[in-house]
């Protein structure tokens, strides 16, 4: 459960993301393509290679859910109910792989933004994409 400091702390970050979410969403797809190429399989139909449109577009698409589920921070799983939908009945991705794109999205938010993912903030942020994912995967069965 988000504390009030975790959730003050996420919406600081975000601040600090403000308008390069797109790049980092990209670049966080782009790690997690690298880092466990496994998740690409997911992704047939895409063009996986460094820097693609489509991988842009994704994410593009991937970070502003997360944007929607900060601005919703007290009802996430309202705020993403159409998207824990299409994850648990179309896509099925298998629920581990969430852990890797949280993993590489704090990497991310980490090398742009040292000073300010301090250690509460990362463990916030931490705490935070794992409730989107538990969000994303609780419709699953
Ligand atoms: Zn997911 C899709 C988000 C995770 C895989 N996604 C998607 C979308 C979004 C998202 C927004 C779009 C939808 C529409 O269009 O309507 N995801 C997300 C988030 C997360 C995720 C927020 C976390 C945090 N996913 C994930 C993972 C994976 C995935 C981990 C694997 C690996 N997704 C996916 C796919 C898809 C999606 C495959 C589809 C794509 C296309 O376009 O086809």
């Amino acid at each position: 459960v988000l504390s009030a400091a975790d959730k003050t702390n996420v919406k600081g970050i975000f601040t600090k993301i403000g308008g390069h979410g797109d790049d980092y969403g990209a670049e966080t797809l782009d790690r997690m393509f690298t880092v466990y190429p496994q998740t690409k399989t997911y992704f047939p139909h895409f063009d996986v290679s460094h820097g693609s449109a489509q991988i842009k577009a994704h994410g593009k698409k991937v970070v502003a859910a997360l944007v929607e589920a900060v601005n919703h921070i007290d009802d996430i799983a309202g705020a993403l109910s159409k998207l824990s939908d299409l994850h648990a009945h179309k896509l099925r991705v298998d629920p581990a792989n969430f852990k890797l794109l949280g993993q590489c999205f704090l990497v991310v938010v980490g090398i742009h933004h040292p000073a300010a993912l301090t250690p509460e903030v990362h463990a916030s942020l931490d705490k935070f994409l794992c409730a989107v994912s538990t969000v994303l995967t609780a419709k699953y069965r």
